[in-house]
């Protein structure tokens, strides 16, 4: 049976099980990283050197990097649906999903942990400004695809959604001015619909640290 290691609010464990509750593979996860603990230990040392979530065991096949693990288990079991067959088509999902990790996802996540993981008095408004500007450009390349596309690599939801949503999920529920965005928006309630991303993607996180401790503790 597929395992994975990782508390269910990291940013990182968001989307692999988003992609699990869509490709409804049968699964048991363990909380392990943020005020859980368990990372740095030889156990699980042994199964990621990196000591990060998530990490998963698939019938002993043993894999980490959030992104990697999407296209594995797409691969695997979404061949043809959320991995697309053809190669171009694939390397265009492929693509967004690098694209988010290296231009969207830095800023994305810097900004939240510039709000919500920081007590409001220890806020920096630059910073936040500065992130919140940075954040929207980039989205802005993201909503330029979407115009002509329903979802991020073409008609059919892909991994590349499944990498990139819930972090949009995060950006519309974060208090912070946002440009006007019709297709990304039209996009996330696309997203907003499916049993699987409510589940696995839209996973509260309060306001503040102790809201987002307590959600951690209590999900
Ligand atoms: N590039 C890695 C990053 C993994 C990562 O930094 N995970 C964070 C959680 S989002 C982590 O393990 N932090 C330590 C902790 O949760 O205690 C990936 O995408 O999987």
């Amino acid at each position: 049976m597929l395992e994975i290691w990782g508390r269910r609010n990291s940013s990182n464990v968001i989307p692999v099980m988003w992609a699990v509750g869509e490709l409804g593979l049968e699964h048991k996860r363990y909380d392990v990283g943020g005020s859980f603990g368990g990372l740095d230990v030889d156990a699980f040392r042994a199964l990621n050197p990196n000591r990060k979530v998530p990490t998963i065991n698939d019938d002993g096949f043993v894999m980490w990097e959030s992104n990697a693990i999407i296209r594995y288990l797409c691969a695997r079991y979404g061949d043809g649906s959320l991995a697309p067959h053809r190669a171009d088509r694939r390397a265009i999902a492929d693509q967004w999903m690098e694209w988010h990790k290296t231009t969207s996802y830095p800023d994305y996540i810097s900004l939240f942990w510039a709000i919500i993981r920081t007590e409001p008095a220890h806020r920096d408004a630059t910073k936040i400004e500065r992130l919140t500007g940075s954040l929207a450009n980039s989205l802005m390349v993201l909503e330029a695809q979407l115009e002509s596309n329903a979802y991020v690599a073409g008609d059919e939801l892909t991994m590349a959604d499944i990498s990139i949503g819930p972090a949009i999920y995060r950006y519309f529920t974060l208090d912070i001015q946002r440009p006007e965005l019709p297709n990304l928006t039209a996009w996330y309630e696309r997203l907003k619909r499916r049993p699987a991303f409510q589940q696995h993607a839209m996973v509260p996180f309060g306001r503040n640290p102790a809201e987002w401790y307590v959600l951690e503790r209590g999900a």
